[in-house]
Formats: structure tokens, C-alpha cells, sequence
């Protein structure tokens, strides 16, 4: 079987590296890519090429000679594949059929090339004409309930197309427009949008070179955004403290070998990344900041008795935050005990970190799933907020909290109207320009999105790229529950599993991807994304279409609307895929504060900054400040609950995947080869069970709540990890989590803490 032969070897390699560079040669080699010799990988992340499709880190004004990471360079390779899914492959497969692939298999067929419309007769994708589908798919939306068609978006899509579909979805009378990062970092988005009254990071690239001290949190940099490795062992070699939290020892946060740099090659020279690596049990952060707080108070507590420098910055303090004293007498009241206990760290070890955190003038926060991806996810992230604003650590020089954003254009789509909230979106500029009354009523994200859909309740679900079906928690009943939708339409560049489980009627719409060239009336077409840091960049597409009959995103988009909108002589759907820099004016007039001139800004090397307050202490908070937040109590975690014989399972990517497109069942950084299906455990806990490396096991759902999950056929692999936890794949392990198990307020599925059973099967691998 495909992905079925586990080798497990020590993985004693330097994120970067050789292992990198024989990495990218196989994936080009394998996915036949004409990348090598035509020099598209030299216009990567370039300030006149395109914008990578793989993460969102920022691209820098004066970039590298060649901007692309490992990971960078696979994707570029897996859209620019000359693999093809051609008009004989739905006739050698029926769509059941096609269930039984992998989503390795079924996306390493290739780029789709046409249009295609399930035939229930045959049980295939069959060709249909670009017109017919957009016709009929309007048609039937005509006739259903407008207030539960949902309107999916997976955060690749430029700024352009996704301004387009949010307005489509407005137009056609709902604010159901989950999206990807309703997975993500909308944790971030909502605790930073309540504490500094922006729902973006406060730091760019010039911060790496000035900051002092950098904290990281549950984000494995090696794997998802490489290209941050450059910024960091630049800060190492300037002697910047990096203090890591994660339950794993992830090889990129341990060291990494530049592979762009040739006497970094030739000599095996390798940067120690982390200054201090404290595993700490997953769920457990907001414990070890509290802890982390505590010491500090501590600290200042010392400087004070002694007449010494201050350790809080008790001048911001003063001025610029909100709730500090209720904060700090949370934080001295709370036990060391119960931190230990509910971190998995000693006091000591914190308290040397909060001790460099004290000597530092400029900190800094990274941080990724880690922290969202938890019941308590927008806490976690309130809780880094705390521990900024100690030290007046935002808004300075170097200093300032950096969420790692996933999709290459996630946090972008937030900022074009993409979003559920109606509050977020500006509705009276969109009544006024467009001449519409825009809905008020919020809509679904992508957790309300699979309720509805479970009660049966959504007559038609289109997605604008993704794979959301295996993206969501509760994958077998919402895989069942998928089936009986009766429309579903996929906007996508390759087949994956969302697509060969569909609705009752089901259409799949293949798109040009963002390295091609995207040729329309007005000549050659560019587009826009926003990074991390809140840099908004154009892209130009320079590699050859895979097939003459894809349609852009934008006239995709276009396409469904015209077909399914009354006519709106304010709307000129046509002209805007024409000539894009028609598209940009509408959103400059949408949102002039941040878009202003955008065409003759998109250009600007390394990007233009949207404006974000809280980088120059604008407060758009309730009240006015930065403020802190006091934490629940830390035993009411929900995510640290279980009886004695239930495991933690937290799920991570490999340097194999984006997502849930899998490009290899190798993780080179994890030893692991051949095989995802498989679990990382402790040898203490491997001994109390009785089980041996390669030991299958299957992990049972221990939610309580009276639905069988489990997920069978798992190899048991030896790791450093936290007793009590386990680590595997998503989506592999999807099934296991609960639709209820998410993060208050945010609604993230909680995909970093899932209670389960392990129980042995039998057999070996
Ligand atoms: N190559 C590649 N790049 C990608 C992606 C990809 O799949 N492949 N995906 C993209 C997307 S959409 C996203 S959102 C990002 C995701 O990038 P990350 O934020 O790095 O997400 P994960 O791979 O889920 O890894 C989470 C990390 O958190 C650690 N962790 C787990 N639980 C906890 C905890 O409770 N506390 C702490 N402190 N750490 C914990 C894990 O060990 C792991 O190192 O990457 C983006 N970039
Ligand atoms: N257990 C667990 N579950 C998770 C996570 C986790 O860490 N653990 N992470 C969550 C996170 S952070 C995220 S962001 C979601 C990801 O959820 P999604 O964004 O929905 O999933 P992807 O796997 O990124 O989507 C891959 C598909 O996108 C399509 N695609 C690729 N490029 C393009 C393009 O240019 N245009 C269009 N239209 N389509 C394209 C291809 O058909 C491909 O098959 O998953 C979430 N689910
Ligand atoms: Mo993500």
C-alpha cells in the first residue's frame, strides 16, 4: 500500500543542510518539474517574481540570492508539476474508487486541466463546459436557502480574487465565509484584536535585527516557515538569546546549517538555534508564562529592595496598559505547584529564562499552532500579550509580538472582507460603493460551518481552494454527512479527498495557480498578497499554465457570480478580471486608509505595511490601552483533564506535507520514513505499556461523549516528547477529535490536545 513501509532512523541532521538540497532535488526529479534550468526558483519571493504558495513569511526588501526554503521550493515544484490529470483518468476510475487513494495518490495525479461535473450514472467526473457549469451551479443557487450556503476559502488565494468572493458572497445575501484560518491562528486574531486592539503580529523583519532576546512558542520553523531560519541564526550570531517552548525537540529549533551558504556546506558548520529548550506539556503555556510572569515579578520585586534598575517598564506600564495590578496579583497567587504540575517545567527552568527576559531590552514573541490550536488557544495568546507588556515589549524597536501566519495569504484575506464577522467587514463602504444592502446577520465559521452541515441544514458548500473535508475535526461524521449535500463546488488546482467525497451534485472547477502565467483581455495579470508581518507584496505568475482551459481565481469567481446575481450596474464582474488593476482601485476605495494607490505601491521591495497601530502604541482596545488579561484558573484547563490511562495526542506536520497535501511519507527532521502512520511516544510510557518501536496500536477517542472515534494501524515510535502525550499526523489522526473540542471564543478545533486510549492490535511494522 501506498505509504505503507516505516523505516525509523536517527535524524541527527541540522535543519537546512545536505538533507535539504537532496530534499528539493528528489521532489523536482519526481514531480518532473522543469524548475531546475528555468530560473523560476530565482524569482521566488523576489520583489519583481511571485509570491511562494507554500507559507506566509515575509519576503525582505533586499532579498537572498535565492529567497526559497526546502519546503518553498516542493511547493513550487507540486504546482508546476508536468504530471496532469487528463480526460482518460475518470475513465479508468470511478469517483468510489478513488476512496480508496491516498491524499498523497490521488494530488500526485497532477494538475486538473478542465472543468469537471460528477455524473451519478457512471460515478465520474465528466468534462463540462466552462458556461454550462457556471450556469447551472448559478441557477441552482438561485433557488436555495441564501442564508445557509456557505462560502469556504483556504488562505491561498490573492487579495484580489478573495476581495471578489467575499463580495459575491454579501451580494448573494450571507456572511458564511469560514476560512482556513478559522483552523489557525483566529485564536491570535481574536486575543490580540481584545489585548492590543490589532489582530495581527506587531513586528517586521527589520525587528530580527535589533531585537535581544526571542521567545518561541509552539512553531517548528524548520518545516513551516524556513525562510524565518535566516533571521534567526542572524540573531544567533549577534548573540540573541532563543528561548523555545514545545514538547518536541524540533530539529530546526535545535540547529540549523544554512544551505544557501557555501562555507556553511562545505564545512557542516551548524548554528545551535535554541539558547534554552523547555518541552513543555502541550496545554501547559499559559502555566509556564504564568510562571514566567511570576518570576519576573520576582525579579522587579529584588530590584526594587535593592535600589536597582526596574525590571517591569512600570513608564508603559503607567501610560500605556490596562488591568496590570489584577494581572500581577493573579499572578503572585498562583502556586508554583500547580504551574509545574500543569506546565511539565521546573521553576528553575523559568525562572532562568524570565532572567534573561529581565537583562533584555528588546523582546520578542514567535508563535504558532502550538498556542492556537487549544481550548484555551486564545488565552495562551493573551497570556503572551502579558508577558510583553511587562517590559513594555511592544511597540519598541525589536521588541513585539510575531504570530507565524500559515497560508501564504491567510491574514490577507481577513483584510479584503473574507470573514464572518460582520463587524469586521465595512459594510456601510461596500452599501455605498456597490449599492447593495450588505447582511448583517454573522455568519458560519468553519465550526458552525460543520454543524450545519451535520444537521443536515446546507443545501451548498463552494470552496475556494482547500480540502476542507479533511482540514475538520470529525472526519467520519462529516464525511458521511458530506454525501448527502446537494451541491458542492471546488474552485482547486489538484484532486484531493474533499473532491472524491462530494455532495449530490458536485463540480469541480480547476485554476490557474499563482507561479502561472495569468493572461486576460488587458494583457498579463499580476496579483497581491499580505505576509506575516502585515507586507503586502505583488506577484507575478511566470511559468506556462498546465493546461490552456484553466480559468484565473478572479474569473472563476466572476464566472459563479454573474451567473448568480441579479445584474448590478455597479458591479462590472467582466471588466475587473479584464485588467486586475481595476480590481485593486475597488478595494483602494473600499479601504483607502490601507489601500490607497495600491497599484503603484503593490511594488514597493519588500513590501507595504498595512498600518498597524499597536506597532506605534495606538490602542484600538475598549479601553484605549494594551491590556492584560487575568487567566482562569490553570486546573480548569479543559485540555489537562483525563483519567490515568488517557494519553495527550497533539497532531504536527511533516517536512513532507503542506497540509493535507502530502508530498512524501518521509519526515527527514523525525527519522521517520515511509510511513505517517504512526505515533510518537516516550520510552517511559512505551515500557508502562509494553510496547515495542514498530508495536501497532489503535488510539480511541476518550471524549466521553458517546461517539466511537478511533484511528487503527498506528506504529509506535520512540521519541523525546513529554510523558502522558503522543504526537502524529493531521489529517491522519483528524478522526479523533471532537467538532466540540475548540478554543473559546475563536472556535480553532483544539488539534493540539485530544484525550485518547491506546490500545494494542497486534503485529508490528
Ligand atoms: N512545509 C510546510 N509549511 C507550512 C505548512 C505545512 O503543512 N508544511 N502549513 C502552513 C500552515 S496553514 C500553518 S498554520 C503553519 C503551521 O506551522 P506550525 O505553527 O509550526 O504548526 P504545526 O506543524 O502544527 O506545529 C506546531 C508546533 O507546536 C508544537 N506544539 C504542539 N503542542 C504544543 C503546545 O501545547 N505548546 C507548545 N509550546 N508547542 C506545542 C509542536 O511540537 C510543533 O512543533 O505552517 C504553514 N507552513
Ligand atoms: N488535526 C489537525 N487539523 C488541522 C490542523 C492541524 O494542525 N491539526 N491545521 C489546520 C490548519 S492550520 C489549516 S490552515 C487547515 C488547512 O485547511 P485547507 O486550507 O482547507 O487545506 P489544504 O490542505 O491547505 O488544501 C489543499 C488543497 O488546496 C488546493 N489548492 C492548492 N493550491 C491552490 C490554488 O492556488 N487555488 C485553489 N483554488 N486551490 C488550491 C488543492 O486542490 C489542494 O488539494 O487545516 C487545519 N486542520
Ligand atoms: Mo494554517
Amino acid at each position: 500500500m501506498d505509504g505503507d513501509n516505516l523505516r525509523i532512523k536517527p535524524a541527527t541532521m541540522p535543519a537546512g543542510g545536505w538533507g535539504s538540497v537532496s530534499e528539493v532535488a528528489h521532489v523536482l526529479l519526481d514531480q518532473r518539474a522543469a524548475l531546475k534550468d528555468s530560473g523560476l526558483l530565482l524569482k521566488q519571493n523576489k520583489p519583481d517574481g511571485f509570491a511562494c504558495v507554500s507559507c506566509a513569511w515575509a519576503k525582505p526588501a533586499n532579498p537572498h540570492p535565492f529567497e526559497f526554503c526546502e519546503s518553498g521550493a516542493k511547493a513550487t515544484a507540486w504546482e508546476t508539476t508536468s504530471k496532469a490529470i487528463g480526460a482518460d483518468f475518470f475513465d479508468r476510475y470511478t469517483v468510489t474508487q478513488l476512496e480508496a487513494w491516498s491524499d498523497h495518490q490521488l494530488e500526485d495525479q497532477g494538475r486538473l486541466t478542465t472543468p469537471l461535473r460528477w455524473d451519478a450514472a457512471s460515478d465520474k467526473y465528466r468534462p463540462v463546459e466552462w458556461e454550462s457549469a457556471f450556469a447551472e451551479i448559478g441557477a441552482a443557487l438561485r433557488t436555495l436557502d441564501r442564508e445557509q450556503v456557505v462560502f469556504y476559502s483556504s488562505g491561498r488565494a490573492s487579495l484580489e480574487t478573495s476581495y471578489m468572493y467575499g463580495l459575491f458572497a454579501r451580494m448573494y445575501g450571507n456572511n458564511n465565509l469560514p476560512d482556513s484560518s478559522n483552523m489557525c491562528h483566529e485564536s491570535t486574531s481574536v486575543a490580540l484584536q481584545k489585548t492590543i486592539g490589532d489582530g495581527v503580529g506587531t513586528v517586521v523583519l527589520d525587528d530580527f535585527e535589533q531585537t535581544d532576546c526571542i521567545f518561541f512558542f509552539g512553531q517548528n520553523v524548520g518545516v513551516n516557515s524556513p525562510r524565518m531560519l535566516h533571521q534567526l541564526q542572524a540573531a544567533r550570531k549577534r548573540g540573541v538569546p532563543i528561548i523555545t517552548f514545545n514538547p518536541l525537540r524540533e530539529r530546526g529549533l535545535v540547529s540549523f546549517t544554512n544551505p544557501q551558504s557555501p562555507g556553511e556546506m562545505l564545512t557542516g558548520h551548524e548554528t545551535a538555534i535554541s539558547t534554552q529548550y523547555l518541552q513543555v506539556k502541550p496545554g501547559g503555556d499559559t502555566a509556564a508564562i504564568m510562571g514566567l510572569c511570576k518570576a519576573i515579578l520576582a525579579l522587579d520585586d529584588a530590584a526594587v529592595a535593592g535600589g536597582a534598575a526596574r525590571v517591569l517598564d512600570t513608564a508603559f506600564l503607567a501610560e500605556h496598559t490596562h488591568g496590570f495590578d489584577d494581572f500581577a496579583a493573579a499572578v503572585r497567587a498562583c502556586p508554583w505547584a500547580d504551574i509545574e504540575r500543569e506546565a511539565g517545567l521546573k521553576r528553575g527552568a523559568l525562572e532562568s529564562a524570565a532572567y534573561v527576559y529581565a537583562n533584555a531590552k528588546a523582546v520578542m514573541a514567535v508563535y504558532g499552532m502550538g498556542l492556537t490550536q487549544h481550548r484555551n488557544g486564545v488565552q495562551n495568546v493573551t497570556m503572551v500579550v502579558n508577558l510583553l507588556l511587562l517590559g513594555g515589549h511592544i511597540g519598541r524597536p525589536g521588541a513585539g509580538v510575531c504570530p507565524v501566519r500559515g497560508h501564504s495569504n491567510v491574514q490577507g484575506q481577513r483584510t479584503v472582507g473574507i470573514t464572518e464577522k460582520p463587524e469586521l467587514a465595512p459594510l456601510d463602504k461596500l452599501r455605498q460603493q456597490y449599492g447593495f444592502e450588505p447582511p448583517t446577520k454573522t455568519g458560519m465559521n468553519t465550526v458552525e460551518a460543520c454543524e450545519a452541515i451535520l444537521a443536515r441544514k446546507v443545501p451548498a458548500f463552494i470552496a475556494l481552494g482547500g480540502n476542507f473535508l479533511r482540514a475538520v475535526p470529525e472526519t467520519v461524521l462529516m464525511e458521511a454527512a458530506w454525501r448527502e449535500l446537494p451541491l458542492t463546488v471546488q474552485i482547486a488546482t489538484k484532486l484531493n479527498r474533499n473532491h472524491v467525497i462530494h455532495g449530490k451534485t458536485s463540480y469541480l472547477l480547476p485554476c490557474l495557480g499563482r507561479i502561472e502565467v495569468d493572461r486576460q483581455l488587458g494583457g498579463e495579470q499580476s496579483v497581491t498578497v499580505e505576509d506575516s508581518t502585515a507586507c503586502i507584496h505583488g506577484s507575478r505568475g511566470m511559468a506556462e499554465p498546465a493546461s490552456a482551459q484553466l480559468l484565473s481565481e478572479p474569473a472563476i469567481v466572476a464566472g459563479l457570480a454573474r451567473a448568480t446575481l441579479d445584474p448590478n450596474p455597479r458591479v462590472d464582474w467582466d471588466g475587473w478580471v479584464a485588467d486586475y488593476g481595476s480590481i485593486r482601485d475597488a478595494i483602494g476605495e473600499t479601504y483607502p486608509d490601507i489601500f490607497h494607490d495600491f497599484n503603484a505601491r503593490m511594488w514597493t521591495p519588500g513590501g507595504f505595511r498595512k498600518p498597524v497601530g499597536a506597532a506605534k502604541r495606538e490602542w484600538k482596545t475598549e479601553s484605549g490601552k494594551a491590556t492584560f488579561t487575568v487567566p482562569e484558573g490553570l486546573p480548569g484547563n479543559p485540555d489537562l483533564q483525563g483519567g490515568p490511562a488517557t494519553m495527550r495526542l497533539f497532531t504536527v506536520r511533516s517536512d513532507g506535507q503542506f497540509n493535507t497535501t502530502i508530498y512524501s511519507f518521509d519526515d527527514r527532521f523525525r527519522g521517520v520514513y515511509g510511513s505517517r502512520m504512526v505515533i510518537f511516544m516516550g520510552r517511559a510510557d512505551m515500557a508502562r505499556r509494553a510496547l515495542a518501536q514498530g508495536d501497532l496500536v489503535t488510539l480511541r477517542g476518550a471524549a466521553g461523549d458517546g461517539v466511537e472515534r478511533e484511528v487503527a494501524g498506528l506504529a509506535v515510535v520512540p521519541y523525546d516528547i513529554p510523558e502522558g502525550t503522543i504526537a502524529g499526523y493531521f489529517p491522519e489522526c483528524n478522526p479523533l477529535i471532537p467538532l466540540w473540542h475548540h478554543a473559546k471564543e475563536s472556535k480553532v478545533p483544539a488539534a493540539k490536545a485530544i484525550d485518547v486510549l491506546v490500545e494494542r492490535m497486534g503485529g508490528a511494522r
